[in-house]
């Protein structure tokens, strides 16, 4: 289908859609009528491209990657898709013509919402960069019936509410029953050696699983390449009673076949933290399962032979979740194909690739080896076989030495280890950033870094520049267009040029003035929405991400009271209005975490109460923050805070989104925050706290937190001003978290009162700054033109070269 639509062709297309759908003329049709067939044209239209593509793909023999992921958290399509396909502005005028406003029909689509976060939202940025840049990918991951749940704040407390993204977010999605596979799980495995000397696998009792595909078409800017991201949902065959179907007896018939389905029901919402629970591995073999055997069929029916597999296909597992595949492959290579183990292997650890998103003890994946054994039994076997033959080869390795090994085995001490999988079934393993990266090798995977030390790499995380810029920061883009030219837009490394504008007073002031149209735009939204004001004249300092210890909500907390307190000292007390702007939710379990979003909603309605603090200092916990909302705030965005403990962070993101919409950064030495300051110059960003390995030190030496409570004042009176409270209710609790002295846990773990001191003068450096505009300006523009080595594209081509090794299709 051409996609280079002028108005009328477009205007006849969304009639024609409306007609067909939804029996309406444009005049009848309603706002959600008209969005949906609007995103039923461009579904259409990608769908025709992909196929096109996909037979490219397959007449030039190219190498695929399948990016295997529980979560992709995708956000909104539709304008992304225009604004890909160069069709933004027609469809604009059409619809203009047939009585809409394409900007309120964006409004009408829902955000898919399947993840939790930066890793859910990393892996749709990688498709996005995939496609753009002409490779052929394919995303696999759950249709979750319900994504990340809704986040309402009542009281200051965090409610969940089930996410319902289907009505609206089906428009995006088209069901494959041509393409759907059985999953098998539990049972028993029986071994038949047949006279042709192979051996036959029989399965006892397993329960079968029907996974239905549901295919999304991910775009690319400008480009051939259309990327599909595979969506599986779990269909129950087995308990379904067919017999009393028959006997017109529906409702019995039903009663028993939803045991199954509850395995694409919803995602699991936490976030660097592992709960152990059968249903989630359960999750983990269907999303695995499945996709290698789509993989493998496809594989087949272009080459009609497994043994070009590693040639032509290479398989990347996003953080341990997936790393099943490892087995997986293996089984089907050996038990359904009759390759030899050795060989099977090789072809496995050419094929798989893993990264790791995180270093959090919490975190890493081990299963119950009964469980794991009951559940899976065919694929505990492999991975025992796996095991023994990993364990001969460290012994000869490392002659003697059972306390490395053990630590390395797959299986010990009653548990399946994911990570250990990972690392012994891939080729590559890779941490995503340069400290990360380090870290891996150093601390958990030191060993294995021993054994195989050519198998460890870094790409440092991206983000999809041009939704996070072009599209969602249109004004500010326009003055990068006129500056260096629209080259950017597809060589995110050509904004260093914007680096001759630093000290172009008249660029400054665009920067500015366009900085300035953003807050406003931004806090009409909140003021529509919530009611809420924000201070247009305030500086806009921004904490969003997941809510979480380690990521220090609480450290910027602490700092606010702290002003708060001043004010409260001198009512006349002259300074620069600041807003703080957090957008976070919290796992549902996760106790501290809620408490610290109740600790800033009730900060906040004391503040609101006081019309003095107010003019001042404003805090605004904004409800449940999501993409879109992302893509809302950012551009208006001043203060970046990227205050995570050293050492904890692998990468973060929001990081990168920030900077390049010309936030300056408060950070620590974490994560991609090291490399930020490399390329946007120490002087343009606000460096403060221990380092990674001073972390290290002072654990080791003895922490001990309530010092820096004893030897601080202003701490002190922080601390005691959390124990009387905030509007009425007390956090005592979170004084004592700080402080210890309860059930002998550790005082303050992620040591924010060690970095409290360095933050507060920081901060005032930061606040300092704002003053004079000239400078925050020339400081804005060095980081927007230092950002494109952030971009998703830069990452995508290193693994592209380095770990895929593959080719462009045009
Ligand atoms: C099983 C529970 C669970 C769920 C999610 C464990 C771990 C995760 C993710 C790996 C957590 C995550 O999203 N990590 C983030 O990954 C981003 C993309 O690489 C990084 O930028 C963040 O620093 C990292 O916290």
């Amino acid at each position: 289908m051409n996609t280079n639509l002028n108005t009328a062709q477009v205007k006849e297309l969304l009639e024609g859609v409306l007609q067909r759908h939804f029996g309406c003329t444009a005049k009848e049709a309603s706002k959600e009528q008209m969005y949906k067939a609007a995103a039923i044209t461009v579904k259409n239209m990608l769908s025709d491209k992909q196929s096109e593509y996909k037979r490219k793909v397959n007449k030039a023999g190219a190498k695929r990657v399948y990016y295997m992921c529980m979560e992709f958290l995708l956000g909104r399509s539709l304008k992304t898709n225009l604004c890909n396909l160069g069709l933004q502005e027609n469809y604009k005028k059409a619809l203009k013509q047939l009585g809409f406003d394409l900007e309120d029909l964006y409004e009408c689509e829902p955000d898919a919402g399947l993840g939790n976060g930066g890793l859910g939202r990393l892996a749709a940025c990688f498709l996005d960069s995939l496609s753009s840049l002409d490779y052929p990918a394919t995303g696999f991951s759950i249709c979750y019936e319900y994504g990340l749940f809704k986040q309402m704040i009542v009281d200051g407390m965090q409610v969940e509410l089930p996410d319902v993204w289907l009505p609206g977010g089906e428009v995006w999605l088209v069901p494959r029953t041509d393409r759907i596979y059985k999953v098998r799980m539990g049972g028993h495995v029986k071994e038949n050696w047949r006279e042709d000397g192979h051996c036959e696998i029989l399965y006892e009792g397993a329960e079968e699983i029907e996974a239905v595909p549901y295919d999304m078409m991910i775009s690319g800017a400008d480009s051939s390449a259309v990327s599909l991201l595979r969506l599986w949902k779990a269909r129950d065959i087995q308990n379904f009673n067919m017999g009393l179907f028959n006997q017109g007896q529906y409702t019995r018939a039903l009663e028993n076949s939803n045991d199954a389905e509850v395995i694409s029901k919803v995602l699991y919402p936490s976030d660097n933290h592992t709960e152990g629970k059968l249903l989630r591995l359960t999750q983990q073999y269907f999303l695995v399962s499945a996709s290698i055997q789509s993989i493998l069929r496809d594989h087949m029916a272009v080459y009609g032979t497994m043994d070009n597999l590693a040639d032509k296909v290479a398989i990347h597992i996003n953080d341990t979740h997936p790393a099943l595949c490892v087995p997986e492959l293996m089984r089907i290579l050996v038990d359904d194909y009759f390759y030899p183990w050795d060989k099977a292997w090789e072809m496995v650890k050419k094929t798989v690739s893993y990264t790791n998103h995180t270093v959090m003890p919490e975190a890493l994946e081990t299963w119950n080896e009964d469980l794991f054994r009951l559940k899976l039994p065919r694929i505990y076997a492999i991975i025992r076989e796996i095991n023994e033959r990993f364990c001969k080869e460290a012994w000869e390795a490392f002659p003697g030495n059972w306390d490395r090994i053990s630590k390395m085995s797959i299986i010990g001490y009653g548990r399946v280890r994911m990570a250990n999988l990972s690392v012994v079934g891939s080729h590559s393993v890779n941490g995503v950033s340069k400290l990360h990266s380090d870290i891996l090798k150093k601390t958990i995977f030191k060993d294995f870094y021993k054994l195989y030390p050519d198998r460890f790499d870094n790409v440092t995380n991206g983000i999809a520049h041009r939704r996070w810029l072009c599209y969602s920061n249109p004004e500010l883009a326009a003055i990068l267009d006129e500056c260096i030219g629209d080259a950017y837009r597809h060589s995110p490394e050509r904004m260093s040029d914007f680096a001759k504008f630093a000290d172009d007073v008249d660029v400054q002031t665009r920067v500015r003035a366009v900085k300035h149209h953003n807050k406003v735009a931004f806090a009409n939204m909140i003021y529509q929405k919530t009611g809420q004001a924000i201070d247009t004249h305030s500086i806009y300092d921004v904490q969003i991400k997941r809510l979480h210890e380690y990521k220090r909500q609480l450290l910027n907390a602490l700092n606010i009271i702290g002003l708060y307190l001043d004010i409260k000292d001198n009512p006349n007390l002259q300074m620069q209005p600041q807003t703080f702007l957090f957008g976070a939710k919290a796992a549902p379990g996760y106790a501290m975490a809620k408490r610290i979003i109740k600790l800033l909603c009730m900060l906040g309605k004391e503040i609101d109460r006081d019309p003095v603090v107010r003019e001042k200092l404003r805090v605004v916990f904004l409800e449940n923050y999501s993409v879109s909302l992302a893509e809302a705030l950012i551009p208006s965005a001043e203060i970046s805070e990227q205050i995570s403990l050293a050492g904890k962070e692998a990468s973060g993101t929001g990081c990168m989104k920030l900077m390049m919409n010309g936030a300056l950064t408060i950070g620590t030495l974490d994560g991609a925050n090291v490399e930020m300051q490399a390329a946007a110059g120490k002087e343009n960003m606000f460096i403060f706290g221990l380092t990674a390995s001073e972390v290290e030190q002072l654990w080791a030496e003895g922490y001990h937190a309530a010092n820096f409570y004893t030897g601080n004042e202003r701490l002190r009176r922080i601390i005691n001003a959390l124990t009387v409270g905030f509007a009425g209710e007390s956090f005592a609790d979170i004084a004592n978290y700080l402080l210890g002295g309860q059930n002998g846990a550790i005082a303050d773990p992620y040591m924010c009162l060690a970095d409290f001191e360095s933050y507060r003068l920081t901060h005032e450096q930061v606040v300092e700054a704002y003053k004079d505009k000239q400078r925050w300006y020339k400081m804005s523009i060095y980081n927007i033109a230092a950002s494109g080595q952030f971009a998703a594209d830069r990452s995508i081509e290193e693994y592209a070269t380095r770990i895929w090794g593959l080719k462009k299709v045009k």
